[in-house]
């Protein structure tokens, strides 16, 4: 983007003046920023249009991305930061007497996901626009976003996530490209011209009204869109008649309804429950997608059998697969389609990604309320599950059971795994393992039928924002010895090893790992008044509260510590900061507990002098990308201890790598990318293997009770929970103490204590010798390249959507030519 200082001097105070009706003086620091916002939203929609018009005459094929969720972070600074101008932006402010931090703080942070899913989709966005690829989202517009958490008396206390209080700065509403969405009511047929026409009478209409909110490349002028809707009354019409009619109670609860479905972000995460509400969210979105990109298609396109060479569309997770019976509806009900080109045109232009293999967390939907809801679109799903059960049957004559366990329709449900599966052309694992098990288990039968449409893509996150903003002066080394490179090519990252064993890169990159410590220390202390010592081991364990992510095994090894400290307060241990954050979805009863557990044992451990300041535990509320952003630089020790095969991917992993932490983890997800691209001896790899954990579930063996009865720690550790040694949750802790031992320990929890325990032995040692661990550390960031998110969508451009990049100021004078 071009500006320059004075230009953007100029344009701020003038904001100020018109914006506010004040001086600079008497302005706020949230008029300020709302000031600067706009500036910077001008600048951007100049771009904006030029990228789309450059989109539009090029006809290069465009890729949506639909997700439920986008996590986005606050925007201004990327902002900045891709455009190019944060540095005129700083010094322009500062001449002012501002500071252009203080301002950025003022920015909502919208919560508008649970955790790695949307926090994946926002990444995505970064690095489409990075990579110059025609690439946008499409998702819901929550009023209000994922709960504020806060603890009080050590439990999670859930409060609305108002993110839109003071308006939202990065939003264009475009009411002009509202379109309708239809929901209920039932289905006429008549027969017209030769053909069945399918008529939909005595629905609900609602009005998607579309915010669109920029999203832009790293200094390449492409501004992408993300777009999200809001669901509104149709009009006012309809309220005036019903009033007259003196149904004014029906009127009002048509206006409530429809104010509901984009009211709310679902809290949880990997746990189903078949709300009604729920699927009114994913039709509502979906549809009012599918028709705007149909509407932009048929701007330049007269035919529709073009559709899938021009737009790929694809779903994050099956939350979005009604797409399949939607976009049928549409190229068969309002295109005069018929089925088997419909049919192409659909599996050709939908990919699907799965993000895990909880089978709690599978959508399944029961016929009546799919019926009910949206009655064209089951009907359309009966018949691609007809079609498909009979493609089944002849490959499988007589094999009932077979088909059962594949059917997209089977005992009064609707699968909508099995649904996205079958409707798209590419259906996709997150990394290599999860991948992996998703063709030989969870979806073995599908991938027999349908080899090539499996495949990998290792997820990725944005290296942008998680090194060059979120820790500048990490950056900032890594160019001074190796060049900006890596920034536009994060694979350049790997030249960084070459400094592995310079002096002087070491002991810069040692002041800038305490420099960050000592930020998240003063925010840590200002939190929750706790004092940590920033010369501990910073171990951190930021994520969801779930307990296949095992919290639990953590929090078990600090009491093995705490218990082994009051035995002998000079135990040879480096001193240690362990620091929680993650919230737990309000209705998972142990998860909540576990955070209880988390906050006791910090009360009990912080207050205890006799072992001498050698263990500190801090939980810290409210976990969001903005904390993130400041946790990851302040990290020595990365915590990635789930059950080996639970956890799909992870990315969290990724962003403390890439900061220079060491990884603590099982065989899971994309740590064993990590594990094999860091080697050995830069990583500390424990517990059961995913086969292990398989063969454990198929063929028994496990017994909880016998580890209990043999290993001293963890009896005594299991037997505090319940003795009083937490004198007033004595009976609290009970469930997590029976979770264990009365389920068999779902999670091996007990099974990988001795191994995790080891490997922080381990640990420990290496972290004495100071050279080693700080090479350990550049190793770590200099093989991070490959978990860019840039390098994800370049293969999924490749591999899956098959799209170009677009230049866009190819031929104009710009920040980049
Ligand atoms: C599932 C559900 C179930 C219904 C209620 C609401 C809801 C909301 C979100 C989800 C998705 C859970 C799946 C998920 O977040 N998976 C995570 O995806 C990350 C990105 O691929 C991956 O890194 C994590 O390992 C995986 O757990």
């Amino acid at each position: 983007m071009l500006i320059n200082k004075e230009e953007l001097k100029k344009m701020f105070v003038n904001n100020v003046q018109t914006m506010f009706g004040k001086g600079l003086e008497e302005a706020s620091t949230n008029n300020k920023y709302m000031a600067l916002s706009r500036v910077i939203r001008d600048i951007i929609s100049k771009n904006w249009l030029e990228s789309n018009k450059r989109y539009t005459k090029t006809g290069e094929k465009q890729v949506y991305y639909f997700s439920m969720e986008f996590l986005l972070g606050r925007l201004l600074d990327m902002y900045l930061v891709n455009g190019g101008i944060k540095d005129t932006c700083q010094v322009a402010l500062a001449e002012l007497g501002i500071d252009l931090d203080e301002l950025e703080k003022q920015e909502s942070d919208p919560g508008l996901g649970n955790g790695g899913l949307g926090r994946l989709a926002a990444c995505f966005m970064e690095s489409m626009a990075a990579v110059e690829l025609p690439g946008h989202g499409c998702g819901i517009r929550y009023k209000y976003g994922l709960f504020e958490q806060k603890i009080v008396d050590n439990y999670q206390v859930e409060l609305p996530d108002n993110w839109l209080k003071d308006g939202y700065a990065w939003e264009f509403r475009k009411p002009d490209k509202a379109v309708q969405v239809r929901f209920g009511g039932s289905i006429r047929e008549e027969w017209d011209k030769g053909r069945t026409r399918f008529v939909h009478q005595d629905y609900e209409a609602v009005l998607a009204v579309p915010y669109d909110v920029p999203l832009v490349g790293y200094r390449n002028n492409t501004v992408n869109t993300l777009r999200l809707w809001s669901a509104e009354a149709v009009n006012d019409a309809f309220d005036f008649a019903s009033f007259n009619r003196g149904e004014y109670l029906q009127a009002m609860g048509y206006q409530n309804s429809v104010g509901q479905i984009s009211k709310i972000l679902y809290p949880q995460d990997d746990f189903y429950e078949g709300r009604v509400l729920r699927l009114k969210q994913q039709y509502f979105f979906v549809s009012a997608g599918l028709q705007s990109i149909i509407r932009r298609y048929k701007l330049t396109n007269p035919s529709m059998k073009k559709f899938p060479e021009k737009v790929a569309v694809h779903i994050n997770d099956t939350h979005p697969a009604v797409a399949v019976p939607e976009l049928m509806r549409i190229l068969m009900d309002e295109e005069g389609l018929s089925w088997d080109d419909a049919w192409a045109i659909t599996t050709k232009t939908i990919s699907y990604t799965n993000h895990t293999i909880m089978p709690e967390a599978l959508e399944t939907w029961t016929i009546d309320m799919y019926k009910a809801l949206l009655p064209r679109i089951y009907m359309i799903t009966n018949e691609i599950n007809e079609r498909f059960c009979r493609m089944l049957w002849d490959r499988n004559p007589g094999n009932w059971d077979k088909i059962k366990g594949m059917a997209i329709i089977v005992d009064g449900m609707v699968h909508m795994a099995r649904l996205a599966v079958v409707g798209s052309h590419s259906v996709n694992g997150v990394a290599q393992i999860h991948t992996d098990i998703l063709k030989e288990h969870i979806m073995r039968d599908f991938h027999e039928v349908y080899p090539g449409k499996f495949n990998n893509k290792t997820n990725g996150i944005t290296h942008r924002r998680w090194l060059l903003k979120s820790n500048p002066q990490l950056a900032e080394l890594i160019t001074d010895c190796i060049g900006a490179g890596w920034i536009k090519r994060p694979e350049e990252l790997e030249q960084f090893a070459d400094f592995a064993d310079d002096k002087k890169v070491q002991d810069r990159l040692r002041k800038i790992k305490l420099s960050n410590k000592k930020i998240l220390a003063k925010y840590i202390k200002e939190h929750t008044g706790v004092s940590v010592n920033i010369h501990s081991i910073f171990d951190v364990h930021i994520k969801r509260i779930h307990s296949y992510k095992r919290q639990m095994l953590n929090i078990f090894h600090i009491m093995d510590l705490y218990n082994r400290l009051k035995q002998n307060p000079d135990l040879d241990i480096t001193p240690r900061t362990y620091i929680f954050a993650g919230k737990a979805a309000p209705g998972y009863y142990i998860a909540k507990q576990t955070i209880k557990l988390i906050n006791v044992l910090a009360s009990v451990v912080n207050k205890d002098k006799d072992i001498k300041n050698k263990l500190k535990v801090v939980f810290l509320e409210n976990y969001s990308v903005s904390l993130g952003e400041m946790l990851f630089p302040a990290a020595d020790v990365s915590e990635q201890i789930s059950t080996a095969s639970k956890e799909a991917s992870g990315t969290g992993n990724m962003k403390f790598m890439m900061n220079g932490a060491i990884t603590i983890g099982t065989l899971d997800g994309a740590n064993v990318e990590i594990h094999n691209a860091v080697g050995d001896d830069n990583i500390f790899i424990f517990g059961l293997t995913s086969k292990e954990v398989f063969d454990y579930y198929l063929y028994g063996g496990y017994n909880v009770w016998h580890l209990y009865n043999n290993d001293i720690r963890l009896k005594t550790i299991l037997e505090q929970l319940v003795n009083g040694f937490f004198p007033y949750e004595r009976e609290e802790f009970r469930a997590i103490y029976q979770s264990l031992l009365s389920n068999n320990d779902e999670f091996f929890v007990l099974q990988d204590f001795d191994s995790y325990a080891k490997a922080h032995v381990e640990l420990d040692q290496r972290y004495k010798d100071k050279e080693k661990w700080i090479k350990m550390s550049i190793q770590n960031i200099a093989h991070s390249g490959i978990f860019s998110s840039d390098r994800t969508i370049c293969q999924y451009s490749k591999e899956i959507w098959h799209t170009r990049s677009v230049d866009i100021c190819k031929g104009l004078s710009c920040s980049k030519h």
